[in-house]
């Protein structure tokens, strides 16, 4: 594929709410578009779902730009890019670093896309024309807020309520909300706030019929979350213990979840979150794609990611407006009755606004190929 141009874009945008999970609350967001151009002047877009800050995982977008701006693009000048599957061969000389390698590969793909004039789903193999969606909630200041809320989206029409979870916003928290909405799919995420000395207090979430509980245990664990799983009856997701298809393998052969969370910045792209897609097809494990507070660009790919048939769980890509007075793509992603249409135009299948774009961007750097 012949690249003429990378451009790096650092932005900074402004969430509508601050979101608060077990580890922090984040307000402003700053992350990286990348932009692959050809010679033909066809744009493919990426972006970054590292946070300024590493709590999520180690990277940061500070890493994210040292890693592409140091090492990445270098290799993708060297090396020649016949398909989008070879970007993640190119980069595997550098060890993990996933978010960093995921927003090139993005950029690549949407290119490629594009260039041969098909939308970015129909070239994974999804063959979804619409997508069902979830919405997940931060912790509220109190929990008359945080049932004001989910009614607010229940009444939107969003699939599935995920609350986030931590000690002291848990049981008696999922016991109000139970009991408000009998009939909702709910699930919780704790973002690795417990350890395995909580499994009695763990067990009472079984009560609450919930979907699934999200990364109960620590960031890096599948054993213990396997110890876990064999007291309890809520299904467990992994999340931000699944970084490859040998981590989804392994947690599968212990038994450390029955569900896995698919973030495609967390795996290192959209081939790898393939590859895991297509491992838990074939061993009957439900996937739902996970967000990261994204803008347009990484929303696109997360839908064209979802319409592979394994994704049978409502995952996390909201609307656009669930966080952003306006996004960076047109038309924004508009989500009715918990149901996103499917773009099919080539490529992530949205425009970019260029005016946004210019607006939100705080630097730019350009590579020549
Ligand atoms: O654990 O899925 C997570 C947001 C930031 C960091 C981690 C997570 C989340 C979310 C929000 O749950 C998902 C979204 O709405 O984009
Ligand atoms: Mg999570």
């Amino acid at each position: 594929m012949p690249i003429q141009k990378i451009i790096l874009r650092k932005l900074k945008m402004t969430l509508n709410d601050p979101f608060t999970t077990s580890f922090g609350t984040m307000q402003e967001k700053e992350f990286f578009i990348a932009e692959a151009i050809d010679s033909g002047g066809n744009r493919g877009f990426g972006e970054s779902v590292a946070f300024t800050v590493p709590w999520y995982s180690e990277e940061s977008v500070q890493t994210n730009f040292h890693i592409m701006d140091d090492f990445l693009i270098k290799m993708l000048q060297e090396n020649e890019i016949d398909h989008p599957n070879d970007v993640l061969d190119i980069f595997s000389p550098i060890r993990r670093n996933n978010m960093a390698k995921s927003t090139l590969e993005g950029a690549i793909w949407d290119l490629y896309a594009k260039r041969e004039g098909i939308p970015l789903a129909q070239l994974l193999g999804g063959e979804k024309t619409e997508i069902d969606v979830g919405i997940s909630i931060g912790i509220q200041p109190t929990v008359a807020d945080l049932i004001n809320t989910i009614d607010h989206y229940v009444k939107e029409g969003y699939k599935r309520i995920k609350l986030k979870i931590k000690p002291g916003w848990d049981i008696e928290v999922l016991r109000e909300v139970r009991r408000h909405f009998p009939n909702t799919l709910i699930m919780a995420d704790a973002n690795s706030a417990y350890t395995l000395d909580d499994v009695d207090h763990l067990k009472k979430l079984d009560e609450f019929d919930l979907m699934m509980i999200e990364q109960p245990l620590a960031h890096d664990d599948i054993v213990d979350h396997a110890k876990l799983q064999a007291e309890i009856n809520t299904p467990i997701c992994l999340d931000e213990s699944i970084h490859s298809l040998a981590d989804a393998r392994k947690a599968v052969e212990l038994g450390s979840c029955k569900i896995i969370n698919v973030k495609i910045g967390r795996v290192g792209g959209l081939r790898e979150a393939k590859r895991i897609h297509d491992f838990c097809q074939e061993q009957d494990v439900p996937v739902w794609c996970g967000g990261m507070l994204e803008a347009g660009v990484g929303r696109a790919h997360n839908i064209a990611l979802t319409t592979l048939p394994q994704f049978t769980m409502p995952g996390d890509t909201a609307g656009s407006s669930r966080y952003w007075k306006k996004d960076i793509i047109k038309p924004e992603v508009v989500v009715e009755n918990g149901v996103i249409k499917v773009p099919d135009k080539p490529g992530i299948g949205y425009d970019m606004d260029d005016e946004a774009l210019e607006q939100f961007t705080v630097e730019k750097k350009e590579y020549v190929f």
